[in-house]
């Protein structure tokens, strides 16, 4: 068969691939006797068989050519496997390119290194069975499967040297994040971006059904990838040499393709949004695998997709299955006597950082420069007193993250993601100096839309999300903003990238990444216009339940302090950060100074709001920026009531302060801790959340009995904004309430507050109704100091 290959090229490719299935097989069943010198017996076979053999002979074959199209073309290019439960393949391919013993020298390239391959994989404290950030090469686990796409179009992203090759598992290709992923070609440049090289990967079965795309015609199959813009290229067979020629054709073909629309994108200025080359690969599940075992079609069938038999101990011949099948790719021709991989087999592979598993993009720390940042306190607001002006503190983000992609603009290191919210949470200065990326077609009527701009939106937090992973991960810096209630979209998301960032922190050899910084604003108070649905703040639960290691969660309670949160955020590494603040226009507590002294400390008393002298009779503490200002509205109420009660007002950025500095490195001091809180006295927490998690994160200080947190307990409408706090009890009213009925020697005044609280409840449930808006005194009310 005529091709780009010639016969001796097509036999040592094969071989190579045989030698990555060798491997593979034997990283799943094998914990000695790795070159088979001797029959296999018992003793030879890890006790637990685990580990996914179905797709991993499809993910070696690939490998096997992509190594080739490196070389061929001196390709500067990364994989990303969709299907990550392909280890053993990415496992055996980094071994034999050399990058695996380079990084782990005890796995050498000889018999005992193979022996330690086989039985490290799967083993407890071994090696993970996915392609997990213990491999070479890898910026995606893929354990949880749907974002390998996006994770390859954000490596691509301002990396015109680069090809992402992503192979897509035709079941991962059901998921809702990865069908969504496709349109990632509407925002992928070809002048400015590298390219992404997805190959569907169609053995046609998942763990145990058919998939849908192997089962729908090729018409259909043809006509929805050309519905999402690409150019398919189709690929089936399953007899080897057949298969190694046309795939080295077609691989040719589309590299020709990516090279000529970057050309023409790049020499010849041409905009128009291309249609980009993608491979649908059909070949059987589990190839060159058993054929029948106990008398059940393998090969081919659903049947693979794990270990394909096992009970080796119950039935003998499962062992010679075994031992035959591991013949079949005739070992003696691809390792020497000592185990060594074969030299002119090793040569078919790229070299030194054009390997995949060395690629200095899929080690993104390598390759990270720190953001240049604007000083933050040039944004400040002018604050000459407690409580004034009122500024919209995400609008005023905006301008600091406005200038921050300025000065990043000629590293173009720097991008900021949102599902279509960035101008309605107010970050819209940023395109002053940048666009929204987008290739499809613009209208006149469109704005701030551009084929260059590092702005993304699109509505699924999915692609946000994943895109953002894929930045970061190879080593660049962003923004995702996000409204409070729809980022539990993409909670699960966030579990992979916390895990990811929690494991590489003990590889050596993986260098730390910028953070994922969330800014979550339209948050669970200020959801006036929509409502109910609108109203969430869970997320910060579910952030809390990672390692300390990994995550931040910060409530600034202004703008000034948002400034120097972000600025906080934007240099930290290998995080998560949370920040939580508020659009609306509200009132100023700090100055600069004081708002980074205070975001420094994470949380701290506000002399200036209190009258403790040191011995308070109550502490009123607060965590965002409605409670924060709730609890000033009822620090001023019960001081105009009670001028003789003294109140501490301790407000906290920092959430993971409230922790025990066992539990996380911002905690506090058990003594620190007391010295805020007290050890006796009551404790009014006003919180942003629902309120079990600041019990869950003080349920060991001393003075925990004392503490009673109001905070979102699930009710909520399209109402005013002091209503919502008054509907979760959270309102000033009811908080300085609780003051009155939990201080003892308030007790003899406790019953006329409840009346006089329930008139108030009674004239603000009336005037709201009627006039569709909160009380004047309310509305206007401002922090007065006495
Ligand atoms: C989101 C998610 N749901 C379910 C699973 C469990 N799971 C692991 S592998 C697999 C089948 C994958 O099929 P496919 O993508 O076709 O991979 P391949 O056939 O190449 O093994 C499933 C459902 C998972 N890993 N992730
Ligand atoms: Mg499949």
């Amino acid at each position: 068969m005529n091709g780009p290959l010639s016969r001796e090229q097509i036999e040592k490719m094969d071989a190579y691939w045989r030698a990555a299935n060798y491997l593979s097989v034997g990283q799943i069943y094998l914990k000695e006797n790795p070159l088979l010198e001797r029959p296999v017996t018992l003793d030879d076979v890890k006790p637990r068989l685990l580990g996914h053999w179905g797709t991993t002979s499809g993910l070696n074959f690939i490998y096997t050519h992509l190594n080739r199209l490196i070389a061929e073309h001196d390709l500067n290019m990364i994989y990303i496997i969709g299907p990550g439960h392909g280890g053993p393949g990415i496992l055996a391919h980094t071994y034999l390119e050399g990058s695996y013993s380079e990084i782990y020298p005890a796995i050498e390239q000889n018999r005992d290194g193979m022996k330690r391959l086989f039985r490290q994989f799967s083993w407890p404290y071994g090696v993970p069975s996915h392609v997990a950030p213990e491999t070479p090469g890898s910026i995606h686990e893929g354990g949880e499967l749907g974002y390998s796409l996006l994770h390859a179009y954000g490596a691509a992203f301002d990396n015109p040297g680069l090809i992402v090759a992503c192979i897509v598992g035709d079941g991962e290709a059901e998921t809702g994040p990865c069908a969504t992923s496709w349109h990632s070609n509407k925002f992928l440049n070809a002048a400015k971006d590298g390219a992404v090289l997805p190959i569907l990967h169609l053995n046609g079965y998942k763990i145990a059904n058919p998939t849908v795309l192997a089962r729908i015609s090729q018409e259909e199959l043809e006509s929805l990838f050309r519905g999402y813009g690409y150019k398919p290229h189709y690929l089936e067979g399953y007899e080897p040499f057949e298969m190694h020629q046309k795939m080295a054709a077609t691989l040719d073909e589309m590299i020709a393709e990516i090279h000529a629309i970057q050309k023409r994108a790049r020499e010849a200025g041409d905009t128009e949004r291309p249609r980009w080359p993608m491979l649908i690969l059909r070949t059987p599940k589990g190839w060159t695998g058993p054929k029948v075992v106990d008398g059940q079609p393998v090969e081919n069938t659903w049947r693979s997709h794990q270990v394909p038999f096992a009970e080796l101990r119950e039935k003998p011949e499962h062992l010679k299955i075994l031992e035959e099948w591991m013949k079949s790719y005739r070992p003696e021709e691809l390792f020497d006597v000592n185990g060594k991989f074969k030299s002119e087999l090793a040569a078919l592979a790229p070299k030194g950082q054009r390997r995949m598993g060395m690629n200095a993009h899929a080690n993104g720390g390598l390759l990270l420069e720190p953001l240049r940042l604007p000083a933050f306190r040039d944004y400040a607001v002018d604050v000459k007193k407690h409580g004034r002006p009122d500024s919209e503190a995400t609008r005023i983000l905006g301008s600091f993250l406005r200038d921050v992609m300025k000065l990043n603009l000629d590293k173009q290191n720097f991008r900021v993601f949102g599902p279509d919210e960035t101008a309605s949470n107010r970050l819209e200065a940023l395109y002053e100096v940048t666009g929204k990326a987008w290739e499809a077609t613009t209208l006149p009527t469109d704005e701030d839309l551009s084929v260059d701009g590092r702005v993304m939106e699109v509505l699924s937090e999915h692609m946000c999300e994943g895109w953002l992973e894929g930045y970061l991960l190879t080593g660049r810096h962003g923004w995702f903003s996000c409204y409070e209630a729809f980022v539990h979209i993409i909670d699960a998301m966030f579990n992979q990238h916390a895990k990811w960032l929690k494991t590489t922190r003990d590889i050596p050899w993986r260098k730390p990444i910028a953070s994922l910084n969330y800014l979550l604003t339209s948050h669970v108070w200020r959801q006036d216009h929509n409502g109910f649905s609108h109203q969430d703040p869970g997320f910060i639960d579910h952030i809390a339940n990672k390692k300390a290691d990994v995550v931040r969660i910060y409530l600034p309670p202004d703008t000034n302090t948002l400034l120097s949160v972000a600025d906080h955020c934007l240099r930290s590494r290998q995080y998560v950060n949370l920040i939580i603040a508020g659009k609306q226009p509200a009132p100023n507590w700090l100055d600069i100074e004081s708002a980074v002294r205070h975001c420094t400390t994470g949380l701290g008393i506000w002399e200036w709001a209190g009258n403790d002298d040191g011995n308070p009779d109550v502490v009123m503490a607060c965590a965002g920026d409605v409670p924060t200002l709730e609890t000033l509205a009822a620090v001023s109420l019960l001081r105009e009531q009670i001028p003789d009660l003294r109140i501490r007002v301790v407000n906290v950025v920092d959430l993971m302060a409230l922790q025990p500095i066992s539990e996380h490195p911002h905690g506090l001091a058990d003594e620190d801790f007391d010295a805020l809180f007290t050890v006796d006295k009551p404790v009014i927490f006003a919180f942003h959340g629902y309120p079990t998690l600041i019990h869950r994160l003080t349920y060991r200080r001393r003075n925990h009995f004392n503490i009673h947190v109001r905070g979102y307990v699930e009710e909520g409408t399209t109402t005013t904004p002091f209503d919502m706090t008054v509907l979760n009890r959270l309102d000033r009213f009811q908080l300085a309430l609780d003051v009155v009925t939990r201080v003892p020697r308030l007790k003899p005044l406790a019953d006329r507050a409840v009346q006089r609280f329930t008139e108030i409840m009674q004239r603000h449930k009336l005037y709201v109704s009627e006039y569709g808006e909160d009380l004047p005194e309310v509305r206007n009310w401002k922090w007065s100091p006495s």
